[in-house]
């Protein structure tokens, strides 16, 4: 064996043992691959190695390139083998830092609820659109017509007084009915009409535990042709059995100035009469003043404090609770 061979494989083994303990050590694929070119490559450590092999004798070279191959497939298995073990590592730390702890607690987010206002209004209009009603709104602030004169409500009645009604310096009120939606409504339409108007009405009241300055009001209206007393009580029981259950219900005759036969409805609870809304027939005076003829046409009308009403479905005590915000009364109410 020459000099030349044998030195030549002592630095191919030295080139095997120094590439596999490098390629052992990369601790990363672009560390890998610089080894693998500077290994492997054409112009790499191997290639450069090989270049010496012309000087051999041509007896000799056989073994030389049998020794390169075995030099070359060490390195090739081995760069795999760590390719593969970075590969794997690498998607073992992408799991770890994208794996989400599903035992962890949730963040806290405060849950609203509906306030019990709001939800006898919702309710009510649901029941009533369900009804084939439309559901219209108008101003707060009305003129003397809207609110008393168009509601055949005389100069003289109470309820025009200074002490029950706030008036503005302009001459204009508060509305103390949603009434005054209804009359401008049926300004703007032609019979038939089915109209529920919810909204916030104002009454010069002295407040206590049933009374506010500023309440919420729904009321309903139909005018057709052939409507009668019958039709109203119908309409009427059919809401309250929805709104509180199938309880009794009674009709006691009243007065408004703008139905005629007026009459207040109670409802029966836990053996007692509550009184929770007013209706009757739409006087012909109202049906005149917004230009429907009285002698084709009648309606009836009901409303009702929502108030009063959220008092007796929930049991509360006192109106100001409705108002003053207080978390520990309003969470009851989901
Ligand atoms: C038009 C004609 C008639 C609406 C009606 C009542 C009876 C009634 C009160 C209940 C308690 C108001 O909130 S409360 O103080 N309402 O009793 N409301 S009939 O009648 C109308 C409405 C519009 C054009």
């Amino acid at each position: 064996m020459s000099n030349q061979l044998s030195n030549l494989e002592a630095q191919l083994e030295a080139l095997r043992h120094e590439g596999e303990n490098a390629i052992a050590a990369a601790d990363n694929l672009e560390r890998l691959e610089e080894l693998r070119v500077s290994y492997l490559g054409k112009k790499g450590q191997l290639s450069v190695l090989l270049g010496g092999m012309g000087k051999l004798p041509a007896e000799e070279r056989p073994k030389i390139g049998a020794i390169a191959n075995t030099v070359k497939e060490a390195l090739q298995t081995g760069i795999e083998k760590q390719r593969h073990n970075l590969e794997a590592a690498k998607i073992q730390a992408q799991l770890e830092s994208e794996t989400i702890d599903v035992t962890m607690p949730g963040e806290y987010r405060p849950q609203g609820n509906i306030h019990p206002l709001n939800g006898i209004i919702d309710r009510t209009l649901d029941i009533f659109v369900g009804l084939g009603y439309t559901v219209a709104a108008g101003p707060e602030m009305e003129s003397d017509y809207y609110n008393f004169e168009a509601l055949n409500t005389p100069p003289d009645h109470p309820a025009r007084d200074m002490q029950d009604t706030f008036y503005l310096s302009d001459g204009n009120l508060l509305r103390t009915h949603t009434s005054s939606v209804q009359i401008r409504y049926m300004e703007q339409e032609e019979p038939p009409i089915r109209v529920v108007a919810p909204g916030r009405v104002y009454r010069r009241d002295t407040v206590d535990a049933t009374h506010s300055a500023v309440f919420h009001q729904i009321e309903l209206l139909a005018v057709d042709e052939g409507l009668t007393f019958t039709d109203l009580k119908g309409t009427i029981k059919v809401f309250l059995n929805e709104m509180f259950g199938d309880l009794p219900i009674r009709f006691r005759a009243s007065y408004f100035p703008f139905t005629e036969p007026s009459a207040e409805v109670d409802l029966q609870w836990n053996g007692r009469w509550l009184e929770v809304m007013g209706c009757g027939m739409v006087d012909p005076n109202v049906l005149k003043t917004v230009g429907y003829d009285p002698e084709v046409y009648t309606g009836f009308a009901a409303g009702f404090g929502v108030e009063r009403f959220a008092m007796v479905l929930h049991q509360i005590d006192d109106i100001r609770r409705l108002y003053n915000s207080d978390l520990r009364f309003l969470r009851q109410f989901h």
